[in-house]
């Protein structure tokens, strides 16, 4: 006996699987070529990129099948981890006492699709350091650096200290960074900043922000930038200002509002 089938998963699987044999049949793929793909995603799992190649070839597509109103969506990648600090106002991403990079207050705004602010939104923000790197997965500690969760006030706004992120390149040593090489491509992405934004009664949006000027934002590997994402930050550099804040340095500000969409009944 077998359990009832699976409408859709059987569904998505013939179809899967009908496409694939009818690629190996047009491309006359050969039994060594088909070999060394078993191989090769042999290495992918141990290595433990499976994440990593399937959103840097297919989750940007997966994502505009969903894109509708509101503000665009953008891929999650590889690196979310969920479980970051609850962090409280006023917000600072978990940083280290040396953490290199230029100072960002990003703020905005989250609201409904018809422009209603949505108060105590869920806003979880994640990025690499300024030097390309992600907490957790590219070095061990602190574990949630450079993420966290906050919450927009009663008007639906919300600032948060952190740091400008540099391009992120794909590790060249694993396998998904060597496919890529023997393509003739590079494995950059533009500088990013993802944000996972919730609030109930409203669809959840993942999504990134990028920087105006990143030499990479036409050539993401990912191929994951909606202009609509691009951010452009204004330096300050007042030394009132600086004092005020107690900023060793210049900082740069930007602002994006965010619009989510209502959940359909
Ligand atoms: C990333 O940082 C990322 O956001 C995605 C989508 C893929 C690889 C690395
Ligand atoms: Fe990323």
């Amino acid at each position: 006996m077998t359990d009832r089938p699976d409408a859709r998963l059987t569904h998505i699987f013939d179809d899967m699987v009908a496409s694939l044999r009818q690629f190996i049949r047009e491309r006359r793929v050969t039994h060594e070529e088909y070999r060394r793909a078993v191989g090769f995603m042999c290495e992918v799992a141990e290595r433990g990129e499976v994440p990593l190649l399937m959103d840097v070839f297919l989750e940007a597509t997966v994502v505009d099948n969903a894109d509708k109103a509101g503000t665009e969506m953008s891929v999650e990648g590889p690196y979310y981890l969920g479980a970051a600090p609850v962090l409280a106002a006023p917000y600072v991403l978990p940083q280290r006492s040396d953490e290199p990079g230029e100072i960002l207050m990003l703020s905005g705004t989250v609201r409904s699709t018809d422009g209603v602010a949505l108060g105590g939104a869920g806003v979880d923000v994640w990025q690499s350091d300024a030097r390309g790197a992600y907490s957790h997965f590219n070095y061990p500690e602190p574990r949630y650096n450079l993420r966290g969760r906050l919450s927009t006030d009663d008007k639906g706004r919300f600032e948060v200290r952190t740091v400008i992120p540099s391009p992120y390149e794909i590790p060249k040593q694993g396998p998904t960074g060597a496919l890529l090489n023997k393509m003739g491509r590079h494995a950059f992405r533009p500088a990013h900043i993802h944000t996972r934004l919730t609030a109930p009664g409203f669809e959840t949006l993942t999504t990134q922000l990028y920087f105006a000027g990143d030499p990479w934002l036409d050539s993401d590997v990912v191929g994951a930038v909606k202009h609509s994402l691009v951010i452009a930050p204004v330096r300050h550099d007042d030394p009132a200002d600086l004092r005020d804040r107690g900023f060793a340095q210049p900082y740069y500000s930007a602002t994006y509002d965010f619009a989510l969409r209502p959940m359909l009944r």
